[in-house]
């Protein structure tokens, strides 16, 4: 190869690593953060304030968001404040949601620190987890709880095993992925993965959803969060097309050159 070759293949490495760190810097500058929250500096005893986006929880569960507390107990994750959610006597749950458009193939990331009381391990769904139709709540693409057994479950899918690491009265970084149209979601906790069934591998025809945590079951169930973030990451696809095009011009001066 000449001297002056090495340098156009020298530039365009450079060029396409180049659009590799662009993509990347995209996926967190580029609003692909739905939502996250440290609840530092909201007010106690109100519901939160996202630090980015928006929480919600219109017309799902009944239906406040839940409160930002310092209380000493459990304490923090970090900082002085985190976020908890209860289901009283009654039928008030609490939840906390991002909302977003979905398309096949999207991927999908929630992370968070996570605070499952000891007295919520022998009922039945105290909290669930999962990615559900903004307009038909019931359709969901992931709902996943633990039963009265301990046993995990997937809203129609039956029982599945859960992460192993799972452990009651300390809090835990609990991170959930998936990929739309996928028949199964990972689920993390402390570092310990497991294969979570998908309930739905197709989208309804509107395609927004809300990815959330909520309290349910009996009553006076209550788990805390800290630190979600991000709610969901939606990466940019790569470019194949920009990438073959460059390709495509650089061996073409390069075959233009030799001939
Ligand atoms: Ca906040
Ligand atoms: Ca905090």
């Amino acid at each position: 190869m000449s001297r002056r070759n090495s340098v156009l293949f020298g530039l365009l490495a450079a060029m396409l690593a180049s659009a590799n760190d662009a993509r990347a810097t995209m996926v967190s500058l580029n609003g692909s953060t739905i939502a996250s929250d440290n609840f530092e500096g909201d007010t106690v005893g109100a519901p939160p304030v996202a630090d980015v986006g928006v929480w919600s929880n219109v017309n799902f569960v009944n239906r406040t968001i839940g409160e930002v507390t310092n209380a000493a107990l459990p304490g923090a994750s970090s900082g002085s404040q985190y976020f908890s959610l209860f289901k009283d006597g009654s039928s008030v749950y609490q939840g906390i949601f991002a909302e977003m458009s979905l398309a096949s193939s999207d991927l999908i990331h929630f992370e968070s620190m996570v605070y499952i009381p000891l007295n919520t391990a022998a009922e039945n769904f105290p909290w669930q987890i999962g990615i559900a139709s903004v307009a038909s709540p019931g359709s969901r693409l992931i709902n996943i709880w633990r039963n009265a057994s301990g046993l995990w479950e997937a809203q129609g899918m039956g029982a599945f095993a859960g992460p192993a690491s799972l452990l009651f009265d300390t809090w835990q970084k609990w991170e959930l992925d998936f990929v739309v149209g996928a028949s199964a979601a990972t689920l993390t906790i402390n570092g310990v993965s497991a294969s979570v069934p998908a309930t739905n591998t197709t989208l309804n025809t509107n395609p927004a959803y809300r990815l959330g945590v909520w309290t349910n079951g009996p009553a006076d169930n209550q788990i805390y969060l800290d630190n979600i973030t991000p709610v969901v990451e939606v990466p940019a696809v790569p470019e194949p097309s920009t990438a073959a095009l460059l390709l495509t011009f650089a061996a073409a001066f390069v075959f233009g050159r030799r001939r």
